[in-house]
């Protein structure tokens, strides 16, 4: 049989640093019946009993009627497009992560970058109307950092133009605005369960949509449009999360509460004590009246005696990890670059955001002692 090779003959540094992120993990013996379940069962996947139960779990936790669980967000993202048989144009944020526009592009759907808001770095509803066209079908905002979106704004404009809007809520877990769950705004909103992300199940994502019939029709295309044994009714992917993720999931509801109350406490501790630093702006809540903490992201201003890069280098001289989301912009990588709403002058407030962002360590096991440090270095300068 091969031994496991000790961690520390691997990354012999992995104690010792400290990440933007870590994934929050329940106690190893909590999961132990889990596993003998499914080793019991050998049911693995395909929709099992764990995967069964872990949508029903979500549905009542996130204040949702109707979820689809996925292998990951980006699957989802790419489903959520076909479920709805999204084509031609679709309107976009540069300022994400790659998965949003890719997802467009796996479908043949051109991205068209509009500006962000300077306050949120969301999508700027009052810049989407001059970017649409005969072909726009279809609005994906992106709630960045879990800060919800100008729903109601968006909307309107999705209304008055008969579009669509699907939205990339990889960040937004448990985000809530006035009228309940973020997630229930849009046609379809897509979440991530990265181990990155606030609720992780390893990999994993899903997609909240309105009604049954929209949620019979995900179930059938992420299961390669199979409706029974003889019948494909459309041309599907395998999206399926497993019966190990699933029960995961399961039990990592059950810690949930406690993680996002410890990263409430981080993000509050942040906001008092950089407060009065000069040249640093924490980035303020947006529409969300709960909010998850994804992240901590700091804007790093002139008035800083350190540009935002010198800062991400004094802290990585330090083993700490802190993170540029989301420089560079989408629409600075060379497959975006030539599209005309790609060009820098039409993304001023993006192009800014993406120069002076910092993400800070935030995850429930980060100290107070490493919170003084992280804010010591800031500081002492
Ligand atoms: N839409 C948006 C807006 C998204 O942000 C994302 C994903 C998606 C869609 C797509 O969802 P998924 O298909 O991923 O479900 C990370 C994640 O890989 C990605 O999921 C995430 N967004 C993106 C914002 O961040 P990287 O390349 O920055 O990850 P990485 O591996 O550098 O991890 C960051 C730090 O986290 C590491 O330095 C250490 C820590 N970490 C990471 C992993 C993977 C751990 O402690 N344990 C781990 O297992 O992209």
């Amino acid at each position: 049989m091969n031994a496991v090779v000790p961690l520390r003959a691997i990354a012999p540094q992995i104690d010792e640093r400290i990440y933007v992120t870590q994934p929050h993990l329940p106690p190893l013996e909590e999961f132990i019946p889990y596993l003998q379940q499914i080793w019991d069962s050998k049911v693995l996947t395909n929709g099992g009993p764990f995967h069964q139960q872990f949508e029903a779990a979500l549905c009542k936790y996130l204040g949702v009627k109707h979820l689809a669980l996925f292998t990951n967000g980006t699957l989802a993202l790419l489903t959520a497009l076909q479920t709805l048989r999204i084509t031609g144009e679709v309107i976009t944020t540069p300022y994400s992560f790659v998965a949003t526009a890719h997802s467009l592009v796996w479908n043949g759907i051109k991205p068209v970058f509009v500006d962000i808001d300077p306050r949120t770095l969301n999508l700027d509803p009052s810049k989407i109307e001059a970017a649409i066209t005969p072909q726009t079908t279809a609005i994906m905002p992106v709630h960045c950092y879990g800060k919800a979106c100008d729903v109601e704004a968006i909307q309107k404009i999705a209304d008055n133009y008969n579009l669509k809007v699907i939205y990339d809520a990889a960040h937004a877990f448990g985000v809530q605005t006035e009228t309940g769950s973020v997630l229930e705004h849009g046609d379809l909103s897509i979440l991530s369960f990265h181990a990155t992300k606030v609720f992780n199940t390893f990999e994993g994502g899903a997609i909240i949509c309105q009604d049954e019939r929209t949620k019979q029709r995900i179930d059938h295309l992420k299961n390669f449009g199979f409706v029974d044994e003889v019948t494909v009714v459309a041309c599907g992917i395998n999206g399926k999360m497993s019966e190990i993720n699933a029960a995961f999931g399961l039990l990592q509801l059950q810690h949930i509460d406690d993680a996002l109350a410890r990263r409430a406490r981080i993000d509050a501790i942040y906001r008092e004590r950089l407060r009065d630093v000069r040249g640093i702006a924490c980035v303020a809540k947006a529409g969300e009246t709960v909010a998850n903490h994804a992240y901590f992201p700091i804007l790093v201003g002139p008035d800083y005696p350190l540009s935002r890069d010198a800062l991400y280098q004094k802290f990585r001289d330090r083993d700490i990890y802190t993170r540029r989301y989301f420089y560079p912009l989408v629409s600075e990588f060379p497959i975006y670059r030539s599209l005309p709403s790609a060009r820098p002058d039409n993304l001023p407030v993006a192009h800014a955001a993406s120069q002076q962002i910092l993400c800070l360590p935030i995850f429930p096991a980060l100290t107070d002692d490493m919170l003084d440090h992280i804010i010591g270095i800031i500081s002492d300068i």
